[in-house]
């Protein structure tokens, strides 16, 4: 098989940038280790910012975004017993949409269907080979047999434990990781949001984050020990720790369910540099990982893949190698921005046990600062919403 970009990984960022790059006239196929439904199964983000959903519009799927996405003007922070809330559309003139990845994915797949564009699923022992040569390709097992997929480009869309970025030579990439002391546990239940807004509230039992994917389904998060395991909570014991570390009025609200998922994600940010190698480009998680707190990790992989359609758009309709050469460089300048603000605002929010009550008090003044002052509320504010693409 021959395409001209070979796309590895069927999450939000290889599947966007295959949209993308079909309407621009580029051929491309993906290649994805694992099945449709595994993939629509993965619970993850749920907060997109304009940007996110322009592309999702440029990509010709912003239909049940537009009609089901619900539109959130602000946040809400709790501390000391009481809610605080941040108004992006008074501070910024801008709003996020709630919409779930899974949704997101499910668009972007049934669009993929509806073109009859090619995707592997279920490809066994991926392998990437010549990104640095002419003849690029990608091979991978299926129905017991070695296929190869000979290309121009290779996308590595393919997450954090990806093939692509593990394939690349020790010395060719420089990683930055910071790994922090805790995890998020979260649930999902077909149970009616506490507020309307989210809440990400800052407490002495640590972190939690009320969610929501629509008005009957909601996404609840709590800080838990690094080594927790999930079989550790009963649904009762999440309720109960959930209510205990939000204000008493909005703990009332919390209506509980069974949980429809439980997991526990790992928090960390980490980035890979440079972002290109010859032939071989890596978006989305398999580059950079944030720590969800600001929940940029979708936002960042669709604008990656919006440079990165963009570059190509350039090579195959100019000739021109401008954008390719600069891909790594306008992502990076965007990334760093998103690791900065997903940073402070996880250090903001969630308890670390090691910086004990004057790391406390010091988030305390912090707080106290950021919803008395119109700067700071506005900095918040406008890295919620998203920083422009330039
Ligand atoms: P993904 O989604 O990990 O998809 C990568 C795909 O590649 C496949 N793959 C391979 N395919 C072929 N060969 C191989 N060798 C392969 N190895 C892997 C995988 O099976 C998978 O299908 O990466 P992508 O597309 O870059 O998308 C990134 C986002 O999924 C991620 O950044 C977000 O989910 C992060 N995130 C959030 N981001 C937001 O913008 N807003 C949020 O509210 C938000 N909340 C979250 C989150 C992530 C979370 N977790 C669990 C990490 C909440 C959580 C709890
Ligand atoms: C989510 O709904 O999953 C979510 C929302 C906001 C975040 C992180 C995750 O900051």
């Amino acid at each position: 098989m021959r395409t001209q970009v070979a796309i590895v990984g069927a999450g939000p960022s290889g599947l966007l940038l295959g949209a993308l790059l079909h309407r621009a006239g580029i051929d491309a196929v993906v290649i994805e280790q694992r099945g449709a439904d595994y993939v629509l199964g993965r619970i993850r983000a749920g907060i997109l910012e304009q940007t996110t959903v322009d592309l999702l519009e440029r990509a010709g799927v912003g239909r049940r975004v537009h009609a089901e996405g619900l539109r959130h003007d602000g946040t809400e922070l709790a501390f000391g017993g009481a809610l605080h809330r941040i108004d992006f559309q008074a501070l910024t003139g801008r709003h996020v949409t709630v919409y779930g990845q899974t949704e997101v994915t499910r668009d972007l797949m049934a669009a993929r269907a509806e073109a009859g564009l090619v995707t592997v699923y279920d490809a066994a022992d991926v392998a990437i080979a010549d990104w640095d040569g002419g003849a690029p390709k990608v091979t991978y097992m299926l129905d017991g047999r070695r296929h190869q997929l000979d290309c121009d480009f290779i996308a590595g869309c393919d997450g954090f434990h990806g093939v692509c970025r593990a394939s690349l030579p020790a010395g060719a990439i420089t990683a930055y990781e910071k790994v922090y002391p805790f995890g998020w546990l979260g649930v999902l239940a077909d149970v009616p949001p506490a507020t309307e807004e989210l809440v990400y509230a800052n407490h002495e039992r640590g972190f939690a984050l009320c969610s929501q994917r629509s008005r009957t389904r909601s996404r609840y998060y709590i800080q838990c020990p690094s080594d927790d395991r999930v079989e550790r909570w009963s649904d009762d014991a999440f309720w109960d720790e959930l209510r205990r570390r939000l204000p008493e009025h909005v703990a009332d609200h919390v209506v509980t369910g069974p949980a429809l998922e439980k997991s526990i994600a790992p928090l960390r940010s980490f980035v890979a540099e440079p972002m290109r190698f010859g032939r071989l480009f890596l978006a989305g998680d398999a580059a950079h990982i944030v720590p969800p707190t600001g929940a940029k990790g979708l936002n960042l992989a669709a604008s990656d893949v919006g440079f990165l359609a963009d570059a190509l758009g350039e090579f195959y309709g100019e000739r021109s190698d401008a954008g390719i050469a600069h891909y790594s460089q306008r992502c990076l300048a965007r990334i760093w921005k998103a690791e900065r603000f997903s940073w402070w605002f996880t250090s903001l929010m969630h308890r670390f046990p090691e910086t004990g009550e004057f790391g406390a008090r010091m988030q305390r003044a912090e707080l106290d600062y950021l919803v008395g002052s119109q700067a700071a509320s506005t900095a918040l504010a406008e890295n919620y919403v998203g920083l422009s693409l330039d």
